[in-house]
């Protein structure tokens, strides 16, 4: 089964929209395998968004990311990662459609509440730098056979 890493970003847990975002995944059908709260440190902030180094809003986006508490979840089910990226809704909040989460509840490009893997190797990198193999679980939900063929 397919995973991805989602960050629910400072902005969202300083909103009280913890329970909104993981309540719009978990409702699309996908399961919670990994879940914490935790603020990231700069060490991580660089090595998770290590592909923008030397842009222009880099330094911005490493203080936003470690300015407070974020939600740091791992979401499973078929295509996940596309699946989480879709519902999110793009980058840019102006741009997102009404019904994505970004679409609904942001306005700003640098305040887009949420982050999710772009692509199974991204998936991959992004869980090992936020969870230990043992902090991933694999159970079973009853519900499963409803949501997936
Ligand atoms: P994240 O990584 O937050 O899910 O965003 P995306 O995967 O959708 O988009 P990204 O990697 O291109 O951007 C990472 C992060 O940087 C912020 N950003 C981006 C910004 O503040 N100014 C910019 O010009 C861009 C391109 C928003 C998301």
């Amino acid at each position: 089964m397919d995973r991805t890493l989602v960050i629910i970003k400072p902005d969202a847990v300083q909103r009280g929209l913890i329970g909104e975002l993981i309540g719009r995944l978990e409702q699309r059908g996908l399961k919670i395998a990994a879940l914490k709260l935790m603020h990231i440190d700069d060490e991580t902030a660089h090595t998770h968004y290590g592909e923008h180094i030397g842009k222009p809003f880099f330094a911005g986006l490493v203080h936003f990311i470690t300015s407070a508490p974020v939600v740091v979840a791992v979401f499973e089910g078929p295509n996940a990662q596309p699946i989480v990226r879709k519902t999110m809704g793009v980058t840019n909040p102006m741009d997102a459609d009404p019904g994505t989460i970004r679409g609904d509840l942001a306005v700003d490009l640098g305040r887009n509440v949420i982050h999710g893997s772009d692509s199974p190797e991204s998936a991959e990198r992004e869980i090992n730098i936020f969870f230990k193999p043992e902090e991933i679980l694999t159970y079973s939900r009853d519900v499963q056979t409803w949501i997936v063929e």
